[in-house]
């Protein structure tokens, strides 16, 4: 069984004042659903995040890492830190490094070998910009983005490996892909996953829709048979919407 996974990312927001108090509410909240819960505070907050929340069920992930392990690589984090302060899990490729930072798919690639070197878990992102998608390219985009920067792995590291498809067009614009349009994706992903690698491996992969998640919509697209989960920025900055998504299971 895959598991369900709802990630709050937080994106370039809260100082260490406001991480304290999100922190606080996060801990006021009631889960009741089993999805697995994470948040992705920037880098200054991780270890303060990570000692606020070692007592409880969330797990505090980064949104970014290096692909070197040390060096002459000025302003940025490595596995290998992350890891001394705690820090497991790691979103990459999301649109935003890819737009702003210039990430490519061969960047990408060397980020994920070296999170799955450090034995860390991945979060991978892509998505299609929307001219992709008016020019139905979305599925050619897509296979693209996977196939280039994870199909150089053995399946057996698809272990440490959660999927998140984050259509560019709805991302942050309140637009968010229907809950039809979420599954049709994610079941092409999942077919990509098993042409390559079989089956088991592609069931065995969560695959979380990101995209203008909130509260009034979770529900829908978590309902999808291939949509495992979300990766939530705005609406993970208030405790209580982002529990109500988590919750939305
Ligand atoms: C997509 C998502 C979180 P938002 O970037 O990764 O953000 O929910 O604000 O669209």
């Amino acid at each position: 069984m895959r598991k369900n996974i709802v990630a709050g990312n937080w994106k370039m927001n809260n100082d260490l004042a406001q991480t304290e108090g999100l922190l606080t509410d996060l801990q006021k909240q009631t889960q009741t659903s089993e999805a697995e819960v994470m948040v992705a505070p920037s880098f200054t907050n991780l270890w303060h995040a990570f000692q606020s929340l070692r007592t409880s069920n969330i797990e505090v992930v980064a949104q970014n890492m290096h692909f070197a392990d040390n060096g002459a690589y000025t302003g940025e984090v490595s596995a290998s830190m992350l890891k001394s302060v705690g820090i497991q899990t790691v979103i990459l490729g999301h649109s935003e490094r890819r737009a702003y930072f210039n990430e490519t798919d061969a960047i990408l690639a060397k980020k994920v070998d070296a999170a799955l070197a450090n034995t860390m878990r991945v979060i991978f992102c892509f998505g299609e910009e929307l001219e992709d998608r008016k020019a139905n390219k979305e599925e050619a985009v897509v296979k693209s983005q996977i196939s280039n920067a994870l199909f150089h792995l053995e399946a057996d590291a698809f272990k440490n490996i959660v999927l998140a498809y984050e259509p560019v067009w709805a991302i942050g614009t309140g637009e968010t892909a229907t809950p039809e349009q979420a599954q049709d994706m994610h079941a092409f992903i999942r077919k990509t996953l098993s042409e390559k690698y079989g089956e088991e491996v592609a069931n065995s992969v969560s695959i979380l829709y990101g995209g203008s998640v909130k509260p009034n919509n979770a529900k829908e697209i978590f309902s999808k048979p291939d949509v495992d989960g979300g990766l939530i920025g705005g609406a993970s900055l208030k405790a209580q919407d982002f529990f109500e998504i988590v919750n939305a299971f």
